[in-house]
């Protein structure tokens, strides 16, 4: 499905959130593409995944006129993005309110806005692995400083927390709207806006065609400026005195109610049988991974005991009623050694399209768990991470397979990986040597070469 989702050679087509399979979202393309999707073509296929990353540049141009009209600057992705001029097509309305029996308005084309960071992290991820500067100069740089200048005059000032914050936003968890400072969507804009301040130094530093292009094109000692004045006084939500990093503001007020029913339905969504979204909102009930997905994407930002307690926690209130939930709670279950649990999501994500469970499979199958269930196998249980300049390989395998093995593409040279119950084996198959980290330890991989480990 992955390989038939995508029109490799049209840079003017993303991949719909049902691919090609059926007319649920009308084609149009979320963060699906970017957190879900993406790392397999950027690890595999990774002129596959620049196809991909043009469509987001073309897509620019829509993404300046959405910042324009909501009052903002630079480029704010669409939620929901069709042909490539159009920007922002999420529809205004949804199904009937079960309480008012009037038609719901759908906030997220409005507020559901770390879209445009997860672009960013797209971006950042594919060049981590593809090393592809040629993409970066002409497309990935522009992206950078342009979504950059949309979060530095999205941010307003609170005097209480003498902090910029982000008011009025839909984080990844779509059960919560009109909420304050989401964690995933705070830590998200200043990493997309501290990424664009280290590549304001680097265009100073040098005088290449790119840099005095992006000179031209923007002003960059004002950019910068604000950028890191905003970087050095964004609020980033921290845990509390439990070691929960709340979603957003106010989340320990909200009330407890009791989930066993929703969490036994062998459909998902039941619980807008008896709530609408206002009640939703005031309960502790998560559609899917919202602070877990912060977890995954930015793994070095809290220590694994703190991120443990997070994932119970949060795993414990979460119905998983979207299929961009469980391939998040696998990858992290596995990255933090809950063997079984990683393995019962991971059973979990095979049952979205094959089980009778998501019977929205109906309108198309659901690309985003594709994408999620090629990142349970290589990310969980392979153990691979691009992590900074760095390829990282700590396998977990699960204790009923006998073996795993894929193939990568690290810095343009294909490495198959084999693993087995007390070894893993890689080899390099291109013809330039790569540096891995395997198993904690650091190796520069020739080609041709095999690089063997003992498991324990
Ligand atoms: O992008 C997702 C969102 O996270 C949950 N609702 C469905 C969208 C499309 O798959």
């Amino acid at each position: 499905h992955l390989n038939i989702m995508v029109k490799k050679d049209d840079k003017r087509m993303g991949i719909g959130a049902k691919g090609l399979t059926g007319e649920g979202y009308k084609g149009h393309s979320f963060w699906d593409t970017e957190i879900f999707i993406l790392p397999y073509f950027s690890f595999t296929q990774p002129e596959v995944a620049r196809t991909l990353l043009e469509y987001r540049y073309l897509g620019l141009k829509g993404a300046r006129q959405k910042a324009k009209e909501n009052g903002f600057e630079g480029a704010m992705y669409p939620w929901e993005a069709a042909w490539i001029d159009d920007g922002e097509v999420t529809p205004l309305w949804g199904a009937a309110d079960v309480v008012t029996g009037k038609q719901m308005k759908i906030l997220t084309g409005l507020i559901e806005q770390h879209i445009t960071a997860d672009v960013i992290f797209g971006v950042q991820q594919y060049y981590q692995i593809s090393k592809d500067e040629d993409f970066m100069e002409r497309y990935g740089y522009e992206m950078m400083l342009d979504t950059a200048a949309f979060w530095a005059s999205r941010v307003t000032w609170d005097d209480a927390k003498q902090k910029f914050v982000l008011l009025d936003v839909i984080g990844p968890d779509e059960y919560k709207e009109h909420v304050n400072n989401n964690a995933y969507t705070n830590y998200m804009a200043h990493y997309n806006m501290q990424s664009a301040l280290e590549l304001i130094a680097k265009l100073e530093s040098e005088q290449t065609e790119t840099s005095v292009r992006l000179a031209k094109q923007f002003n960059l000692p004002k950019l910068k400026e604000r950028l890191d004045y905003v970087c050095r006084h964004i609020y980033l939500p921290q845990t509390d005195e439990n070691g929960i990093l709340p979603q957003f503001d106010g989340y320990q007020h909200l009330k407890h109610i009791d989930l066993a029913p929703y969490k036994a339905s062998k459909v998902v969504g039941t619980i807008y049988n008896d709530y609408n979204m206002e009640q939703i909102g005031e309960f502790q009930v998560h559609k899917q991974a919202d602070t877990l997905v912060l977890f995954l994407l930015k793994e070095d930002l809290f220590p694994s005991d703190i991120k443990k307690k997070n994932y119970y926690f949060y795993e414990e209130r979460t119905l998983h009623d979207s299929s961009l939930s469980k391939s998040t709670h696998c990858v992290l279950a596995a990255d933090l050694g809950e063997d079984e649990v990683a393995y019962r999501f991971f059973e979990g994500c095979g049952e979205i399209d094959l089980g009778s469970t998501m019977t929205t499979s109906d309108m198309g199958v659901h690309t985003a768990s594709m994408g999620g269930i090629w990142q349970c196998v290589v990310y969980g249980f392979g153990g691979v991470r691009a992590i900074g300049s760095k390829l990282r390989i700590a396998p977990r395998l699960p204790h009923n397979w006998k073996s795993l093995s894929f193939p990568i593409v690290w810095n343009g040279q294909r490495l198959q990986c084999s693993i087995k119950k007390d070894s893993i084996r890689i080899t390099n198959q291109g013809t330039k040597s790569v540096a891995i980290e395997l198993q904690g330890k650091n190796f520069m991989l020739q080609a041709g070469e095999t690089v063997a480990e003992t498991l324990v």
